[in-house]
């Protein structure tokens, strides 16, 4: 069989295979045909491969890594807010800025003001900026509407997105990320308006796949999100939940519970949740950006976790407040030096294991026979140096279903 792309001379091809460690193959070749990976070894390509049409590309030098999965990101969203960054100098906490109406609700306003083609022409931006540092899935979560239809416009921008940009959207309802002002004070009136009228909307119409709670203090507790996930698992929806990210309330615990597919931030987990993580098969996403931006001084015990055995996957939490950022390798280092990660394990939490979170792991995810052919080729002899050089785009180019997407800094298609 002829190949259409062959990638030939890689130096390093972290194929982040389902094994022990990364999976690092020396001076190997890709093979590509129908936008699925047909081969993947050391040394060179089998003749056979090779024919007419068949695209080559010489990788000598580079790094070449499955495509990048962004697990947990805020895509669909109004405005920004960076005129919160004095208030955070100032040292007023995340919290108290969201009982003051700020935070998230300040991005809910600007949310419900802007249309449905506005959304998607900022979102777009993103998905660029996502596309060429290399990441070529995204998870993305509505939660800055609130309401039926701001919530609906969201999550059908996010479907939209999906047919037209080359990265693929994985959507996720997310109601359940603030109490809007118009249910101030009547945290159960929003509860039921979500079970009985958004989330039957959202499963019929197939707009998401997940649903995420934010299950945090002053904003939903672990009662109120075992319940929403409760009515959630009866539609179909398969979950997510913001745990531990600031106050202990053994979100961990309560992931294993309702077997989610993953738990999300976690700086505050306990040892038990972290333990029952693992026993469990939860996918654990650590957002390190996110520590960084809240100027926590703490991150999720990542390390822990590893030897515990507990999955653990790594993502931007892209979103205007906490985390405003696309760039996946930015996050790199930030896992590096806030949690003490590898670049190895870094990598494997940024494809196979973010695979998981979002329950593709069978698709994509890493360099193997069968898979999408979804591939970032680093201008970087070794995935190590791609950490260590940081706050720059070390892309040179990315493959999405076999297609060159992105090349010499420009999106190409
Ligand atoms: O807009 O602040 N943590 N949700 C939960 C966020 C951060 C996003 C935001
Ligand atoms: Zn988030």
């Amino acid at each position: 069989m002829k190949a259409d792309m062959i990638i030939i001379n890689a130096s390093n091809i972290v194929s982040c295979s389902d094994v022990q460690g990364s999976g690092i193959i020396n001076d190997g070749y890709i093979a590509v045909k129908d936008g699925i990976i047909l081969d993947v070894s050391s040394g060179n390509a089998p003749k056979e491969l090779k024919g007419e049409n068949t695209t080559i590309i010489d990788a000598h030098g580079k790094t070449v890594t499955p495509g990048l999965i962004d697990a947990h990101t805020h895509l669909v969203h109004g405005g920004s807010r960076e005129k919160e960054l004095p208030l955070k100098l100032k040292g007023v906490p995340y919290l108290e800025i969201l009982k003051m109406g700020g935070g998230i609700l300040s991005t809910v306003r600007n949310t419900r003001s802007a249309s449905k083609e506005e959304l998607k022409s900022k979102a777009v931006q993103s998905l660029n900026q996502m596309l060429l540092h290399g990441t070529t899935t995204v998870e993305a979560k509505s939660g800055y509407g609130l309401d039926f239809d701001t919530e609906i416009k969201c999550l059908e921008a996010a479907k939209e997105l999906n047919t037209t940009h080359p990265v693929d959207i994985i959507s996720t309802y997310m109601g359940a990320h603030a109490i809007p002002e118009e249910y101030k004070g009547n945290t159960q009136g929003y509860i039921s308006f979500m079970v009985d009228k958004v989330m039957p909307y959202v499963a019929d119409k197939g707009l998401a796949e997940f649903l995420d709670v934010f299950c945090e203090e002053g904003v939903f507790s672990p009662e109120e999100s075992r319940y929403i996930m409760k009515e959630a698992q009866k539609l179909g929806f398969k979950l997510k939940i913001h745990a531990d990210e600031i106050i202990p309330l053994n979100g961990a615990e309560l992931a294993v519970e309702m077997k989610a597919a993953s738990a999300d931030h976690l700086l505050a987990a306990s040892d038990e949740g972290i333990a029952a993580m693992a026993k469990a098969g939860v996918t654990a996403v650590t957002l390190p950006g996110t520590s960084f931006y809240l100027m926590l001084g703490k991150y999720a015990q990542a390390r822990k976790m590893l030897d515990c055995g507990v999955r653990v996957a790594i993502a931007t939490d892209y979103n205007p407040g906490t985390c405003p950022t696309e760039n996946l390798q930015s996050i790199m280092t930030f896992a590096c030096f806030g949690m003490k990660m590898t670049p190895e394990e870094i990598i494997k939490a940024m494809t196979l294991n973010a695979a998981y979170a979002i329950d593709r792991n069978t698709e994509i995810g890493s360099i193997e026979k069968g898979k999408k052919a979804d591939l970032v080729i680093f201008n970087a002899p070794n995935i190590d140096y791609v950490v260590y050089h940081f706050g720059i785009n070390h892309v040179e180019k990315v493959i999405k279903n076999g297609n060159i997407v992105v090349e010499e800094g420009k999106i190409i298609i």
